[in-house]
């Protein structure tokens, strides 16, 4: 039964695809899609708000009709809605939704125009040469569609980061207090924070053999198990019923560091880490670190690192991109972590399409422990988010002006996420820009432009007077729309010239930047700006996400710039070049 508020989300998401494929009117569907998003990224249970007697409407975007969906999918784990949408289309439609660049609209025209209803039909309809024929479709769309078809049949599913989150949590807190259970680490991908998971590994410790058989029995007996694919007397897997595969392995204490080490991965570290330690003379597996058949280490993993004289490597860093020999030197980085964060410097509200007012933001950042909030509104070319023109952006900043005068702890800075347009020009005029303390800058059309092209296009924004900070700087949405082609090493150089910022934003869809470039910019002495981009007063959550990608990119406190306190940060920000 789904009670997770991923698959909540799913379901409305599916139901918002369903109706668009079917030709629904706009603001339903536009209604189930908020809800979704809404659901995602709040942090607490809807199940659990329900239990206690909450009520869902006061969540916002969320209204009787969507308030009585959610209490029907948490109660009978089933929706009526999309049941009879399922019933309504063929049962594989969905799955052409699966191959990137293929929305509902495009489906839709597929469906009703050349009676495509498979993956399959789909792939013969490219091959012929039928796509071409649809109106906005093209010789291009049709080989795109043949070669995603391709790549997607090699593909095995993987979850987002957060999505695996909720599942994650919720196990962890069902074995936590299982009878027996001495420790429950998540490791695997997860704990080194990848963006995406193919399955999670459960680390369990016990005191004894019998203790081991009852966790396996009590893991395989959890309520949300579809299939069981093994059980052991140390070890089990199992797949979610949302489709996620999870490990488990059971261990004694004396073996924990040694086991999280070898499960945590990756794989490519793990192995590096074991061709050292021959090298000593010494053996490595789950159970410990062993010279001949002595047990020198295993119990912490820190005991492990010591053991083949390297210094503790976090589990972000744990790709063998260099960090064994960095390890080896002691100059590893003092990784940034959430606490270090004094700001955000993306944050939209009502007045375009977040969901709070600018009064309801600034608390809550004040509630997050942080001294600022730039809140960045799209602007006018934006119509879907009702973007600001002039005359809106300056009512915001004097609203603004009013309330710094009033809030304590917190400052709110003017800003705005401003398009940049398919020539490099920004969205609003100079004399707009000029008002605000800073101006950060997106693209949000155009994505496929050719890799010159883009790259020009985005130089030109940055050398922008105004131009302070590049917003989810590669565009791509995780499973959905790949990065725009463009010159990152070129970007991450007339940033630094200009004296200007790259963003992490650190939705769970975007994680943008990518942590390999993050690296980069690091190395080129370019500040990154961890930001939520949040829509609502929840989603400053998300930034555990953002910290994680950042840690994978190496970035440490000095290397991000909302790490800066008020002061400092306005003399970054205030552009002299
Ligand atoms: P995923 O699940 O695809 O996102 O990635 P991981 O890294 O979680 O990989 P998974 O679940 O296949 O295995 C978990 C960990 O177990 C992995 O990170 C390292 C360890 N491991 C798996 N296979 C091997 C292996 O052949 N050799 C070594 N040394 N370690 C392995
Ligand atoms: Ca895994
Ligand atoms: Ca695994």
């Amino acid at each position: 039964m789904p009670k997770h508020n991923a698959d909540i989300a799913g379901i409305f998401e599916e139901i918002a695809d369903l109706l668009e494929i079917q030709g629904a009117n706009p603001f339903r569907i536009r209604a189930y899609r908020n809800a979704a998003r809404i659901l995602g990224e709040l942090p607490q249970e809807a199940s659990r708000l329900l239990e206690n007697g909450g009520d869902l409407t006061r969540l916002p975007g969320i209204g009787d009709d969507l308030a009585a969906k959610i209490k029907e999918i948490v109660t009978t784990g089933h929706c009526s809605l999309l049941d009879r949408l399922h019933t309504e289309l063929p049962p594989a439609i969905t799955d052409l939704l699966k191959i990137p660049g293929l929305g509902p609209k495009r489906v839709k025209a597929l469906y009703h125009d050349l009676d495509v209803q498979t993956l399959e039909q789909l792939y013969r309809a490219a091959r012929d040469g039928r796509i071409r024929t649809l109106p906005g479709f093209g010789e291009k769309t049709e080989n795109n569609i043949l070669q995603a078809i391709e790549v997607h049949a090699n593909q095995t599913q993987r979850f987002k980061l957060a999505v695996a989150a909720q599942y994650a949590d919720a196990l962890e807190r069902y074995l936590a207090v299982t009878p027996g259970v001495l420790k429950v680490t998540i490791a695997g991908s997860y704990r080194r924070m990848r963006e995406t998971v193919g399955d999670l590994d459960i680390l369990v410790t016990t005191s004894t053999s019998a203790a081991a058989r009852q966790v396996v029995q009590h893991f395989v007996g959890y309520d949300e198990v579809a299939d069981t694919l093994s059980a052991g007397t140390t070890r089990a897997s199992i797949i979610l019923k949302c489709g996620l595969q999870v490990d488990l392995r059971v261990v004694k204490e004396e073996s924990y560091g040694a086991a999280l080490h070898y499960l945590t991965g990756s794989k490519a570290h793990n192995i590096a880490i074991r061709v050292l330690a021959q090298k000593q003379g010494l053996k490595i597996n789950e159970y410990g670190v062993f010279r001949n058949d002595t047990r020198i280490a295993g119990e912490t993993e820190a005991s492990v690192y010591a053991a083949v004289g390297l210094a503790y490597i976090p589990p972000e860093l744990r790709e063998n991109r260099g960090e064994i020999a960095i390890a080896k030197s002691g100059k590893l980085p003092q990784l940034i972590e959430r606490k270090d964060l004094r700001g955000d410097l993306h944050v939209h509200t009502k007045a375009t399409d977040g969901h709070h007012s600018l009064r309801e933001m600034a608390l809550a950042g004040l509630s997050q422990g942080f001294e600022y909030l730039a809140i960045t509104e799209h602007s006018q070319r934006l119509t879907v988010a009702h973007g600001l023109d002039t005359a809106r952006l300056l009512a915001q900043c004097e609203a603004i002006d009013a309330l710094n005068e009033e809030l304590q702890g917190i400052t709110l800075l003017k800003s705005i996420e401003v398009d940049i347009l398919e020539d490099g020009r920004l969205d609003l005029p100079d004399s707009a820009l000029a008002r605000l303390d800073l101006v950060v800058a997106a693209v949000h059309s155009n994505f496929n432009l050719s890799r010159a092209k883009q790259t020009e296009r985005i130089v030109r924004a940055m050398q922008h007077p105004h131009f302070t900070l590049l917003a989810h700087p590669t565009g791509r949405l995780l499973q959905r729309r790949e990065p725009y082609d463009v010159d990152m090493l070129r970007i991450i150089r007339e940033a630094r010239q200009r004296g200007c910022f790259l963003e992490l934003n650190a939705h769970p869809e975007r994680l943008d930047l990518l942590d390999t470039h993050c690296q980069l910019a690091k190395e080129e002495g370019v500040l990154i700006s961890i930001n939520s981009d949040a829509h609502s007063i929840y989603d400053f959550a998300n930034l555990r996400f953002g910290i994680g990608q950042a840690r994978r990119g190496w970035l440490e406190k000095h290397d991000v710039l909302n790490t800066r306190p008020l002061t400092e940060l306005r003399s970054l920000i205030n552009r002299t070049i």
